[in-house]
Parts: structure tokens; C-alpha cells; sequence
């Protein structure tokens, strides 16, 4: 069966359980040519197996617009031609004569008709969950520091890697779902952790008995989870459908929230939801729709007056309807990416000018701006140029002040802004445009990417958050070079060589020396538990 999927050994994956109706031909985009056979008829014959009826994905991934919004159109097209090495998904070239090939590879990328569903039923209906066993000790497997583990997630097989980051050795390693996006979400303990893929599974995994605990689908195209603070709820930002999804910390489905207007008129994509610990709220941006959402998880939240309410039925335990209701913030324009400031107070966002559905809502170019989360107004416009990539922005002190640095996924520059006057203190150039930028208490140094540079993605560039000068460059000639993380004491800066054939570059983050190297399948992320359940300043939280 034609599927472009990984294999997934190793892990008892739930299925999901999709509506069984058929696709129909309504999507297809390309005319047939005479003697050719329909593109959805052959979808039904070769691919549905794995891809599911309505292609929301079954063991092989979603084959939606959505999912398919990252992949080019040619290489939809060699993958159904030639497959996949290492998976399942074989090649169809012998099978289907190249005009059908090239139909079926723009009919994948038109939506379904109609709009496949995923409602409730279907979340809980995908849930999966082994209890410990009785008798199982509450303590790892494996003997190593738990507070200095690294959790690595290998996009190039889609596995995670769990390294000891004090020997720099694998521990172990392990499927994950096809294609996971964004950080994962560690319980306050370091004991569990929550996988978001972009198809919509979360996954609970226990680092220290090494198993799934929970799997469940909580949409068809999801954004990112985010767990509480307490540990105890678990939020999914989805595209598709335009929910968010609240879970308990067991992934049970608790309720789904209509990513809408209070008056239901519009609806949006949901861009991401953050865990506000100290606030003890979810804070949601919408993409779609100019609205800042806060969700609270504290029993004692105060009501939610001025008739901004929305819909909140969690039941008879509900203490006031401040709890798990939505608080809005009008915007004057949509969020697609954000940041808080150390109080939590202030949420910092920014908006790309590209792909927004909504006419009249985007602006010409990328802008960012402050919102007070508690007078729920926009306090100030964020002078960042380019498109600012604010999720991956860190903070640090720098002369009496606060300051926070971002990468700038448009141009070759670190934008760093003083967060009590909001104003740019400096523009700090770098050799190409980057994805992620970290550091940690201990050290002096802040490392960025330029990764989105054809020509200097295979350099990291080392800035003293002192001066605010980039004082070095590592490189790894011709090979894109990215995601930086430090030990939990701050000594050693592991960063990826961001390849199939790729690895896991560990250096002395004092002297920039390489001290160790180990070879991993595209490492797109690493993530220390330490740094993580600490809210270092230095990484993304
Ligand atoms: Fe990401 C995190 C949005 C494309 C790899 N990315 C995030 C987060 C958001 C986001 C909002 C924070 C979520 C979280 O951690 O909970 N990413 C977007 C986009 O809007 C964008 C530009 C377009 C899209 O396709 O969605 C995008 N992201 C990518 C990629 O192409 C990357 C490089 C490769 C991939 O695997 O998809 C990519 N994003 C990542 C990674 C993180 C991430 C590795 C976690 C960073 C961290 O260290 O916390």
C-alpha cells in the first residue's frame, strides 16, 4: 500500500478512528488525461489503507493540505514515484504510468470534500493508555542523572533519542509518531513527557520506566501542547479542526474549545498555546482572528465579567467561571508566534505577513507587539524588522535592565529589546537569517543559527550578552548547523548537525571546543529536563 509513512516498531500506537466515508473526486485539481485512471479512485486502491479513507492519516500520515503545506509539490510527486527509504512507503512508478502519478500528486494536495471531521468521539475514541503496573518502583531504569537528561528528537526517523547529559551517551531510543513539532512538555517532576506530531497525536511517555503511557488524537493538524504547570492538564493547539483541546494529565479528553468569535461568526486556526505557570493559565494565540486567549487552570480565577465568557462546561466542580473559561483580548491584528516577559504579565507577539486566511486581518509586513495579559490591551508596538521568530527568544540582564534577543527568520539579525521601554537596543548582524537562538544563566554567551541561509547555514554564531558583539562562529562546513541547548549546569552547548546522516555535536561552551560527537538521523531538537522544568531564562519553556 502507498504510504508515506515511517516505521513505527517498537511502540503499541493506537489507531486512530477515522469516519469511514470515502474521499470523493470533488478535490481533484488536475484533468485526467484520456486512458488515465482517476486520482481518487487510485488513492482508494493504494493509498487508503495506510493514509485513511478521508487521507486524515491512519498508520501513514495525513495526506491534507495542511499536512502537506511543508512539503513541496515535487516531492509529494518522487515519493509516490519512488517511496521513502527506511519506511514502509514504497514506490509506485511500476504501478501507476507518470501522468496518474502527477494527478494523484496534486489531488493529495487539494482538500477533501467534505471537510473531514474530528470530533470529540473521535478524540476519545483514539486514546490509548497503559497503567503502571502495581508493584512498578517509582525511580528510572537507568543510571543517570534525571535532571540532566536531554530528550532528542530525531525528525530524520522520526525517533527520540533520551541522551545522559553528563556522559553524553544514548540511553536509550525509541519510535515517536510521524512527524513531531515543537518542544516537548515535561511534567514539574522531569518524569514524564508530552510529544505533539504534527498530525495531531500527543504522546505520554515515561523517561524513567522508558514507556508510552497515553497516546490520544486530538486533531487532524495540530500546532503544539502545552502542559501545566502543576502537571495536572495537558492543551493542544490544532489547525485542523479549529479547536483547542484541553486533556487531563492522563489524556482523557476534559472538552474541546471552537476556535471562534464569541458570536460564533468566524473562526480560526489556532497558532499556539503556552503554559503561563505563575499565572496558572494557558495563554492561546488564534491566527485568524485578532484575539489573545488566556484559559485558566486555577480553581480560585477570578470570574470573568464584561460578558466576554465563553462557552465553559466542565461540569458541577466548577469553582468559578473564571476556571477553564476563555478570557479574550481584542487585537488589531493576529498572533502567530509568542513570548513572555518574566512576570508573565506581558505577552510578546508577533505576526508574519504569509499564509493568513483571513482577508483584511493580515498586515503588509511581519509586526510584533506587547499585550498586557491583565489589562488585556495592546501596551506597545515591538520594533522588531523581518519576521521575528519570538517563540524561540530568550532573556538576560544587560546593563540594569532586562533585555530580550530573537532571531529574525527574514534577514540576517538578532533583534535585542529593552522590556521596560520596549525599544530595540541593539541589531546585531549575523551572517544569514536563523530559527533558534538559546543560552543559560551560567554562561556569557548566546548561540544562534543562520540555518535558513543557503550559504551560511552551517554557522552558529556566538554572541557576549555583555557587550552584545558576536565574539565567534563555529562551523560545520556545507551542513546546516542548528538548535543549541546546555547542560544543566551550563558548561557544554549541544547542537545539531541538522542532516539525515546528521549528529549531535557536544561543545565546551567556555572554550567552543567539539569535546564529543554522535551520530543521529536529522536531530531537528533537544531539550534538557533541568533547563525546561525550571523555566531556565536561557531556553524556550
Ligand atoms: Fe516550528 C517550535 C511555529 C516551522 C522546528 N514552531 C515551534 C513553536 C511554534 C512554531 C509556534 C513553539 C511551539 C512549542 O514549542 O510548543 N514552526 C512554526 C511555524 O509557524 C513554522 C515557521 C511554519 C510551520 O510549518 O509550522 C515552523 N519548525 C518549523 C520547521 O520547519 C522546523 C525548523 C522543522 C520541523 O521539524 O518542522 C521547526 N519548531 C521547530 C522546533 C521547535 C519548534 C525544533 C521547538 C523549539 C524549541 O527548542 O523549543
Amino acid at each position: 500500500a502507498l504510504a508515506l509513512w515511517t516505521l513505527t516498531a517498537g511502540l503499541a500506537f493506537a489507531q486512530a478512528a477515522p469516519a469511514a466515508t470515502a474521499a470523493t473526486d470533488a478535490a481533484a485539481t488536475a484533468p485526467v488525461p484520456a486512458g488515465s485512471r482517476s486520482p481518487a479512485l487510485l488513492y482508494q486502491q493504494h493509498c487508503a489503507a495506510c493514509h485513511g479513507a478521508q487521507r486524515t492519516g491512519l498508520m501513514g500520515p495525513a495526506l491534507l493540505p495542511e499536512s502537506l503545506e511543508r512539503t513541496r509539490p515535487a516531492e509529494v510527486l518522487r515519493v509516490i514515484r519512488e517511496g521513502r527509504q527506511a519506511t514502509q512507503m514504497g514506490g509506485f512508478a511500476e504501478v501507476l504510468s507518470d501522468a496518474e502519478s502527477a494527478a494523484l500528486a496534486d489531488w493529495v494536495r487539494a482538500p477533501v470534500q467534505p471537510a473531514p471531521r474530528w470530533g470529540e468521539d473521535d478524540i476519545r475514541a483514539s486514546r490509548s493508555f497503559t497503567p503502571a503496573p502495581p508493584d512498578e518502583p517509582a525511580r528510572p531504569l537507568w543510571n543517570a542523572d534525571p535532571m540532566n537528561l536531554f530528550v532528542v528528537v530525531e525528525g530524520g526517523d522520526h525517533h527520540v533519542s533520551l541522551l545522559d547529559g553528563d556522559r553524553f551517551e544514548v540511553i536509550a531510543r525509541f519510535a515517536s509518531r510521524y512527524a513531531l513539532h515543537g518542544g516537548p512538555k515535561f511534567t514539574p517532576d522531569g518524569r514524564y513527557v508530552f510529544f505533539g506530531s504534527r498530525d495531531g497525536w500527543i504522546t505520554k511517555y515515561d523517561l524513567w520506566r522508558l514507556r508510552v503511557v497515553a497516546e490520544v488524537r486530538a486533531g487532524l493538524n495540530m500546532r503544539n501542547v502545552a502542559v501545566s504547570g502543576d502537571g495536572r492538564w495537558v492543551m493542544a493547539a490544532n489547525y485542523l479542526p479549529r479547536t483547542v483541546a484541553l486533556f487531563d494529565a492522563e489524556l482523557n479528553l476534559v472538552k474541546t474549545y471552537a476556535a471562534a468569535t464569541l458570536d460564533g461568526k468566524a473562526s480560526s486556526r489556532v497558532s499556539a498555546v503556552y503554559d503561563a505557570a505563575p499565572r496558572k493559565s494557558f495563554v492561546v494565540a488564534l491566527k485568524d482572528i485578532p484575539e489573545l486567549w488566556e484559559i485558566s487552570y486555577d480553581p480560585q480565577a477570578a470570574p470573568i465579567h464584561d460578558g466576554l465568557v465563553h462557552d465553559y462546561k466542565m461540569g458541577e466542580a466548577i469553582a468559578t467561571p473564571g476556571y477553564f473559561g476563555v478570557r479574550r483580548t481584542p487585537l488589531r491584528e493576529p498572533l502567530d508566534d509568542f513570548f513572555f516577559d518574566q512576570s508573565y504579565r506581558h505577552v510578546l507577539g508577533a505576526t508574519r505577513p504569509q499564509g493568513r486566511a483571513a482577508a483584511g486581518a493580515a498586515p503588509e509586513r511581519a509586526s510584533a507587539q506587547v499585550v498586557n495579559l491583565d489589562a488585556r490591551v495592546k501596551v506597545a508596538d515591538l520594533p522588531i524588522a523581518g519576521m521575528p521568530h519570538l517563540g524561540s527568544g530568550i532573556t538576560f540582564a544587560w546593563q540594569g535592565t532586562t533585555v530580550l534577543a530573537s532571531p529574525n527568520l527574514g534577514g540576517g539579525a538578532v533583534d535585542v529589546i529593552d522590556m521596560q521601554t520596549w525599544k530595540t537596543v541593539r541589531t546585531i548582524p549575523t551572517p544569514g537569517p536563523g530559527f533558534f537562538m538559546r543560552s543559560h544563566e551560567a554562561t556569557p554567551y548566546a548561540w544562534t543559527d543562520s540555518m535558513m541561509s543557503p550559504t551560511a547555514r552551517d554557522t552558529l554564531t556566538i554572541i557576549d550578552k555583555r557587550t552584545l558583539q558576536p565574539v565567534a562562529q563555529v562551523r560545520e562546513p556545507g551542513r546546516t548547523l542548528a538548535h543549541i541547548e546546555f547542560t544543566r549546569d551550563g558548561r557544554y552547548a549541544l547542537a545539531s548537525v541538522w542532516e539525515d546522516d546528521g549528529a549531535l555535536v557536544v561543545y565546551d561552551a567556555q572554550t567552543l571546543r567539539e569535546v564529543k560527537r554522535l551520530p543521529m538521523r536529522k536531530p531537528v531538537g533537544k531539550y534538557n529536563v533541568w533547563n525546561k522544568i525550571t523555566r531556565s531564562e536561557g531556553t524556550s519553556h
